[in-house]
């Protein structure tokens, strides 16, 4: 009897395999048909916005052991097709719930913080363009012409100009012929001492006028196209958000479709207030507007956007001089002129700010991008030549991506410390 038990529990068995088998070659081959029934399982949440799914859905494991199948039990093929459709079920709903996680995180917007990115983490290519330099120099025993000629390169590579270049390195000659300095290490720590030098006497704060009862303070940012002038108003906003001040910007580019949104987005994401004209419109009625607004609403700060404009573009630049003696009237004050400077433009940077400075009477350089380029030393070709102080560095494309130029930090960075 056991044994007729035995052969029972086998041909269930083997039935039941059979039929399973037979099943999953019907489901590769009947592909539509699967497809079709797949569309059937219960839809995902849907994904952005959502936090976590409220339910979850139990995942069935691969290691999970089956359950035994009684031999006195009757499976139908259709049984056993119906618990595979389940299964099949269950695994798809598991895989949607698992993009949607991934989903979740790829997306996550991260929070607005604005966290102070460090020189150090963000001039790595400036850095690069130093530091070939300076191993070249400390590899060897003492301070020869080859140690001169890397040096001089590497400055002239980072932008620093050939007049500054000159400037930081003759005195640095004169203490190595008087034997003050005799090695390596000392010729490098001597030119980091003159760099921080160069730059230290600027008056690097922004100024803001708080007189109660006096209208608002107004900063222009000027400079040519694509430099990050509107991007650099949207993380000043946030700033002077952060510490507390009513700010509004005002879309002074009517030159260009969509400047004016692009504007506003940044207004919304640091709370600032916004005014803005008709596209193709006077840019200096907008700022006008934009003064008479912040001044009804108790704003302390107006930041005012430009259409990018080459310098040598005489109508725009005389657009540009209106702009600023409107945003001048009472009861708006123009307390800064920020000349935003891409530092991947290198030397021709410098031009840019002669002519800038001529007509619109510049206060300061926003120096964008440094992040992404080689080319750090503008810094002191703008501060020696022109006598500009950098004020506002930009490391990044972020919110928080814009610090007050310090430096000292700077050059440490640029030294790798
Ligand atoms: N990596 C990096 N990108 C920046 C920085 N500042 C701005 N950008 C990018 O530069 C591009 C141009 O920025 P905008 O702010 O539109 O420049 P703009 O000067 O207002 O341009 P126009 O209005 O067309 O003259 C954007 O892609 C910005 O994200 C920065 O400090 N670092
Ligand atoms: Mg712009």
């Amino acid at each position: 009897m056991p044994v007729v038990l035995l052969i029972l529990i086998a041909v269930v068995l083997v039935f039941g395999i059979g039929v399973l088998v037979l099943n999953r070659r019907r489901a590769g081959t009947a592909q539509p048909a699967v497809t079709a029934e797949r569309r059937e399982v219960p839809a995902p949440p849907p994904k952005p916005s959502l936090g976590k799914p409220s339910t979850t859905v139990p995942a069935p494991s691969t290691d999970e052991p089956v359950a035994p199948i009684e031999a006195d039990e009757e499976i139908s093929a259709e049984e056993l097709d119906a618990a595979f459709e389940e299964s099949l079920a269950d695994f798809e709903a598991e895989a949607a719930l698992a993009e949607i996680e991934e989903f979740e995180a790829e997306t996550a917007t991260e929070p607005e913080v604005l966290e102070r990115p460090r020189f150090r983490d963000r001039v790595a290519k400036a850095r690069a363009t130093f530091s070939g330099a300076f191993g070249g120099v400390r590899g060897r025993a003492g301070i020869t012409a080859e140690s001169w000629d890397e040096l001089e390169e590497a400055l002239l590579r980072a932008d620093v100009g050939l007049r500054v270049t000159n400037g930081l390195l003759e005195p640095l000659r004169a203490r190595v012929k008087s034997k003050e300095i005799t090695d390596p290490d000392a010729l490098l720590t001597a030119l980091q001492g003159e760099m921080k030098a160069r730059l230290a006497d600027s008056d690097r704060s922004l100024r803001l006028e708080d007189r109660a009862g006096a209208g608002p303070n107004v900063w222009l940012f000027v400079g040519v196209n694509g430099v990050g002038k509107t991007t650099t108003i949207g993380k000043v906003a946030a700033q002077q958000r952060a510490e507390g001040r009513r700010v509004l910007l005002a879309a002074g580019d009517t030159f260009r479709a969509a400047a004016a949104e692009q504007l506003q987005t940044w207004a919304e994401r640091s709370g600032a207030e916004f005014v803005r004209g008709s596209e193709g419109g006077d840019p200096s009625s907008v700022i006008f507007d934009g003064v008479q607004a912040a001044a009804a609403r108790h704003c302390d700060l107006v930041l005012g956007d430009t259409a990018g404009r080459l310098q040598n573009k005489s109508n725009l630049m005389e657009e540009l001089r209106k702009v600023r003696r409107v945003a001048d009237r009472e009861p708006g004050r123009v307390t800064e002129v920020l000349l935003v400077i891409d530092a991947t433009t290198g030397q021709n940077g410098l031009v840019q700010a002669k002519e800038f400075g001529e007509v619109t009477e510049v206060t300061g350089v926003v120096l964008t991008k440094l992040d992404g380029s080689a080319k750090g030393g503008i810094v002191f070709a703008i501060e020696t030549e022109l006598g500009i102080p950098v004020k506002l560095v930009g490391l990044g494309e972020t919110i928080g991506d814009l610090v007050a130029f310090d430096p000292d930090e700077f050059v440490d960075a640029l030294f790798g410390e």
